[in-house]
């Protein structure tokens, strides 16, 4: 456990820290301030996957080198056991589940955050740093019925962002072409893009169709339209020149994100890295091909980690490593087979991508949605472990509260300000947590409830326990991580109380105290 941080921005020497207590409170906490913020988001990475949580048969160094230099948090939540909806709590301090629409979206979606909302990059840029996002996104781009053709809006831009780099959804899902500020990259106006979710479009094969063409199958869903090999979910036409090479996206994102960092250098910058690996389709550059000796899998750990390295690398050749604050996390559990046959579950090996922790990705388990999480600020946080409970819809609050950004009553509705937690001065962080999976679950204290819910119990095709059930679930983390014993029968007073608090925070419809 992080014992309590010594102040030492202010306390560094006895006369300064003196003269410090006398500023006004918001001059204070403007000292404070880091000069950049960088969150780095990996996709689909496990509590288990990393050096620095356990796992010994796939190198980390780089990532384990913040875990050195930092925080590593060991209680710490996406608040989703699936992406487009922790993104959502990421970007917005909402909880997802309090609004429709905000599970796993298609790539032809329209933007799902509306633009004038207070989220985390509007607050950061109203503190005066340059804002970017580069990587995946897979929140919707458009107000419906996009042309991929024209300028693409509302997207990133308008809700908070200066800068972006886009996968638009997913790896796996149309359209396989990147989206830079409001265009596609590389676009032949001659040869326009069109994509569907519904029907068939133009005449690209697809892997249903053409499984001769693929060099790399599915197991499940993916036998849409083929790009570089590889069938997707979606149809797309056009835009061949504009299309990806899978085993190049670690690097053109990784480029993009270092020149963002070098341009603004001079300035302070907010920078939301979001990697796609290690989603599917798992396609390694081949300088990583076979590296880790756990097949696709273990490979694109390798290569988020060289790409994290290469971050790493920039920021100390730069100058700027003291002054960043660094957060690494991922948005959800880990999946091991999750839709093509890139033979993940035959070489797993006995590395345990969650960990102690049962489920997975898609998860009412504790694996959906317990993740990595490390925080670097070298010089203010001291290096530890932690065992404070976080959730990623708590950035938005904790850095609006570093960099002293005002709130109003309606913004980032369930976004608490955890910064003492999460800068490693305090293991005190929020006293409870709802999770999100098929089913909501209450974390309070040791205690964990899972609501009963309609199942499926299983994912069949990922091979996944959902903790979906129709009976109340009831686990002591503290005692029992692994979530074995069910002891809601035992505890029928203990479930009716987490049942009845889980009904008043949905009903609340805002955890963050309201005015007056
Ligand atoms: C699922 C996909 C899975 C992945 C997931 C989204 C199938 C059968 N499965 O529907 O492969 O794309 O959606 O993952 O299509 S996430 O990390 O972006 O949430
Ligand atoms: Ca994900």
């Amino acid at each position: 456990m992080v014992k309590p941080m010594s102040r030492r921005v202010f306390l560094k020497a006895a006369g300064l820290a003196a003269a410090v207590a006398l500023l006004p409170v918001r001059a204070r906490a403007a000292q404070g301030k880091p000069r950049n913020i960088i969150l780095i988001y990996a996709d689909d990475l496990g509590y288990g996957d990393l050096g620095c949580y356990g796992a010994t048969q796939v190198a980390t160094p780089h990532i384990d080198r913040i875990a050195r230099e930092g925080v590593r948090f060991v209680n710490a939540h996406s608040t989703s056991a699936t992406c487009t909806p922790s993104r959502y709590a990421l970007l917005t301090g909402e909880y997802p589940w309090r609004r429709q629409g905000t599970g796993i979206l298609p790539g032809d979606a329209r933007l799902i955050i509306e633009p004038g909302r207070t989220t985390l990059p509007a607050l950061l840029q109203r503190a005066g740093y340059q804002t970017g996002v580069v990587g995946k996104w897979h929140l919707g781009l458009g107000a419906g019925h996009l042309d991929w053709n024209q300028d693409i809006a509302p997207g990133p831009l308008d809700i908070g962002f200066d800068y972006c780099f886009l996968i638009p959804a997913t790896g796996d899902r149309v359209p396989c072409v990147y989206v830079e500020d409001r265009r596609v990259v590389g676009l032949d106006p001659q040869d326009p893009i069109q994509v569907s979710y519904t029907k068939p479009i133009g005449t690209d094969p697809t892997g249903r169709d053409h499984p001769e063409l693929l060099k790399m199958h599915p197991s499940h869903g993916h036998d849409q339209t083929i790009v570089n090999g590889i069938s997707r979910i979606g149809y797309m036409t056009g835009g061949q020149a504009a299309r990806w090479v899978d085993e190049d996206i670690a690097d053109t994102i990784t480029r993009k994100a270092t020149a963002f960092i070098e341009k603004y250098r001079a300035e302070p910058f907010f920078l939301y890295f979001s990697t796609h690996d290690i989603h599917v389709p798992r396609v390694p550059h081949p300088r990583f091909a076979g590296k880790s000796g756990l097949g696709p899998r273990g490979d694109v750990i390798v290569q988020l980690d060289e790409a994290v390295g290469t971050l790493l690398a920039t920021l100390d050749r730069l100058g700027l490593a003291e002054d960043t604050l660094l957060i690494f996390s991922s948005d959800n559990g880990p999946v091991v087979d999750d839709g093509y046959r890139d033979r993940a579950v035959e070489l797993l090996d006995g590395h345990r991508p969650a960990g102690p922790l049962r489920g997975g990705k898609y998860s009412a388990f504790d694996a959906g949605t317990r993740v990595p999480w490390i925080v670097r600020w070298p010089g203010q946080v001291r290096p530890g472990v932690s065992g404070a409970l976080v959730s990623q819809v708590d950035l938005a609050a904790s850095l609006a509260a570093l960099t002293d950004q005002k709130l109003a009553a309606d913004d980032i509705p369930d976004s608490l300000d955890v910064l003492g937690a999460l800068l490693g001065r305090t293991d005190r962080g929020r006293d409870h947590l709802v999770e999100h999976a098929g089913v909501l679950s209450l974390i309070q204290g040791d205690w964990k409830y899972i609501e009963p819910g309609q199942g499926p119990r299983m994912n069949v095709n990922t091979n996944i326990e959902l903790g979906n059930v129709p009976q109340p679930q009831l686990y002591h983390l503290r005692d029992d991580l692994g979530e074995k014993t069910n002891l809601a029968a035992e505890h029928p007073q203990r479930v009716r109380e987490m049942a009845a608090r889980l009904r008043d925070i949905r009903q609340q419809g805002r955890t963050r105290p309201g005015p007056r």
